[in-house]
């Protein structure tokens, strides 16, 4: 036979042993195409007598990445992948999975539906869906029981979470795990299958015994998960579907599989998966990215610290900066802290931990700076401060280096102009704590070169970051849209809501916290510095709640001093501030507002819409290039919850028609907050989504 090099399923022998290769790369994703051609390539080798033995392999970094998500649609178009499997593990010739890389969710299953697994060192495999809001759905969880049993399979894969080739071998999931090439170790295991050295075997012909102890303790653990979702459930189902005949279970698996298919949390989840890599579309995308190798970060605060920990846990050599010497110790102790964390976490290996104490230096001179090929400014938001530390960086730092700031709300070509090299000038806003928030905007401001913007997004890749590119808007994306949904959630207050109700409602949601909940947690006279900040410019119209302030005057700034929204005592669950309670009642005579009462969907409804609202004009405005780059910043930098998809994704849900009647119906009440924007009344002229304007 001769071997096809360039098919996606590639055919090859070697003697009795035939081999099928996967090869359709980036990652070998299992859709309608490369599932036919494995099932054409299987049916050549099964039908030919000179082969005995069959080996599937991947080309490339993986094994594969399962089945292909952006395929979804075509899920039940024949060959369906549960036939295919069902052909291998039907074979009569030994078929065997040689993997290497990662084998995630229908390529697990695939090697799952063979009669041997033979791993490479360094391999991962996993049934992820349940993070994709669905259950594996070509007979891993009738199959992975079979291997492992029942508590393991449900562990595995109502989680999603990875395991690594040494547990995987321990569990039976492998049979065999060694070094070198995936190729040769599936023909080395072939050849010793027909030499009758190593066992092989239908996993379909074994059977599970039942474990109703774990079943009980997963469900009860599961329902308890805040948000419950109902993929893991559901998966749960499947996998207890696997102590009955193997035909009865893969039907049932199917079954539930095909109605999470349809279901809301699987849409959002898969969006939120491909926003995560979406946001690498930039305009500056084929810019050369300067090489950075040291970088400097200016401030030893809160934010300083994790940005340098994140520079660190990324590999590169990082000196923070601290002006005031007496915090310099203090600055480095956070940062050794942090790592000390992220090695207990596995994030760091012991090696790569020590590497990043090497590589890091404290100091209180910005003379450092002068070494440096990127240095991040982060200290206290005001713009003086800020003006006068870039006009010393341009003296000092090396031509080529980039200057970043990252303020949060603060105009970086004011801070731009301060040099007298702009281009080199970017926003990098991370999120606290930075060495743990994925997202990072990458602010562009009016002269900012392309190649500057190149190297944000390069170094936030490295740092496993989430870049996204934000244009120069007082608040960028993200707390321009969080500044609304508090807004929102102050009026609700005034108006009747509680805000222990509130939060709760947001929570249920899926919000880990609601925004009282997380205004305590960020500090309430930070809020208030913003708020006065913008005093003057407010507009006479806007309508102000005055309850925050009038809480900051108690003295009351939330976690940090005991108390805020919430009372704090050590050891016990926060619980609603009486005092804070009073100071709405009291707001709320003051303003002669009857409080009136609302539902746990209008809270949601209207906190939501004036969300979307202010994201449909970050839009319109260009200042996020995509609505999926919205969404982006939401999931990774404000807590969005990720099954919701983010804003963008649930305004296509709710559509503009419905959007447009409550922005008009709220704005009977306050016609300056609640107002459509133009871009919304055209999608519904046009009958256009969001996801449209994503490309
Ligand atoms: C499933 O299997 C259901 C079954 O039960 C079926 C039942 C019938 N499909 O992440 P990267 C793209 S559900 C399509 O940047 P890395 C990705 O979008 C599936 N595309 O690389 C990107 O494209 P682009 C269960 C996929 O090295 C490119 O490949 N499997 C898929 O950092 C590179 O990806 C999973 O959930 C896919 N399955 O990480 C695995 N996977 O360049 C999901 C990736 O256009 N994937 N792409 O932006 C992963 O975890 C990571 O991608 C992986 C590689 C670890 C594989």
């Amino acid at each position: 036979m001769k071997d096809d090099v360039t098919a996606i399923a590639r055919i090859e022998t070697e003697g009795e042993i035939g081999l099928i290769c996967l090869a359709k790369p980036p990652v070998n994703a299992v859709g309608l195409a490369l599932r036919s051609a494995i099932h054409d390539a299987f049916q050549t080798l099964s039908q030919d007598p000179a082969i005995r033995a069959i080996v599937l392999y991947g080309e490339g970094r993986f094994f594969s990445a399962g089945a292909d998500i952006k395929d979804f649609g075509k899920a039940d178009v024949q060959p369906t992948l549960p036939q295919v499997l069902k052909a291998l593990n039907d074979s009569d010739k030994p078929v065997i999975a040689a993997l290497h890389g990662v084998a995630f969710g229908g390529a697990l299953e695939l090697a799952l539906a063979t009669h041997l697994r033979v791993g490479v060192a360094g391999l991962r495999i996993a049934l992820p869906e349940v993070k994709l809001g669905l259950l594996p759905g070509a007979g891993g969880a009738q199959r992975l029981p079979r291997l492992t049993g029942l508590a393991s399979a449900i562990d595995i894969i109502c989680s999603g979470r990875d395991v690594l080739a040494d547990e995987a071998l321990s569990l039976g999931i492998l049979d065999r795990l060694v070094d070198g090439p995936a190729r040769g170790a599936g023909i080395a295991a072939a050849r010793d299958v027909l030499a009758g050295t190593l066992a092989h075997r239908q996993t379909d012909a074994r059977v599970v015994a039942d474990d109703p102890a774990a079943v009980d303790a997963a469900r009860i653990r599961l329902q308890a998960k805040r948000p419950a979702l109902m993929a893991p459930l559901k998966a749960l189902e499947a996998v207890c579907a696997a102590t009955l005949p193997i035909d009865e279970g893969l039907a049932g698996e199917r079954a539930l599989f095909m109605e999470l298919m349809a279901g809301d949390e699987r849409a959002g989840l898969v969006h939120a998966f491909f926003a995560e890599r979406a946001t690498g579309q930039i305009p500056e995308k084929s810019a050369t990215p300067r090489t950075i190798q040291r970088i400097a970060v200016i401030g030893g605060g809160t934010m300083g610290v994790g940005i340098a920990t994140s520079l660190l846990i990324g590999g590169y050599q990082t000196d923070l900066i601290e002006a005031q010497s007496a915090r310099v110790a203090q600055a480095r102790s956070g940062i050794e802290k942090n790592l000390a964390g992220a090695l207990k976490r596995g994030k760091l290996t012991a090696e790569s931990h020590k590497a990043a104490l090497d590589g890091l230096g404290c100091t209180d001179s910005l003379d450092v700076a002068a070494e440096a090929d990127l240095v991040i400014e982060a200290i206290f938001e005001n713009m003086e401060a800020k003006i006068g530390l870039f006009a010393k960086l341009d003296a000092i730092c090396k031509p080529g280096a980039i200057l970043a700031t990252n303020t949060s709300y603060l105009d970086v070509n004011q801070i731009a102009a301060a040099t007298a090299r702009p281009e080199d000038v970017i926003g990098l806003h991370f999120f606290s704590p930075a060495h743990i928030m994925r997202l990072i905007e990458v602010v562009v401001a009016e002269k900012t070169a392309p190649s500057c913007v190149a190297s944000a997004f390069a170094l936030a890749r490295k740092l496993g970051k989430v870049p996204v590119r934000a244009g120069n808007s007082d608040g960028f994306i993200g707390n321009r849209i969080l500044t609304q949904y508090r807004r929102a959630a102050d009026y609700l207050l005034l108006d009747g809501a509680d805000f222990a109700g509130i939060d709760a409602a947001l929570e249920e949601f899926g919000f880990a916290m609601g925004p009282f909940a997380v205004n305590d947690l960020a500090g309430l006279d930070i809020a208030r510095a913003t708020r006065d900040r913008k005093a003057a410019t407010r507009p006479p119209q806007e309508r102000y709640s005055r309850v925050a302030d009038l809480i900051c005057d108690q003295g009351w700034f939330g976690r940090k001093t005991g108390q805020g929204y919430y009372l704090y005592e050590a050891g016990k669950k926060p619980v609603a501030h009486p005092g804070a309670m009073a100071i709405v009642e009291t707001e709320r005579r003051a303003l002669g507002l009857a409080p009136r009462a609302f539902s746990r969907e209008t809270i949601v409804a209207r906190c939501l819409t004036a969300m979307i609202a202010e994201a449909v004009r970050v839009l319109e405005e260009g200042v996020a290039l995509r609505p999926v780059d919205i969404d982006a910043v939401e999931l990774f930098g404000y807590g969005f919850p990720r099954h919701r998809g983010g804003p963008m994704h649930q305004a296509d849900l709710i559509g503009p028609a419905e959007l447009i009647r409550r922005i008009e119906d709220y704005a009977a009440e306050d016609p300056h907050f609640w107002q459509v924007p133009d871009l919304l009344r055209k999608m519904q002229r046009d009958g256009r989504s969001f996801a449209d304007l994503n490309g």
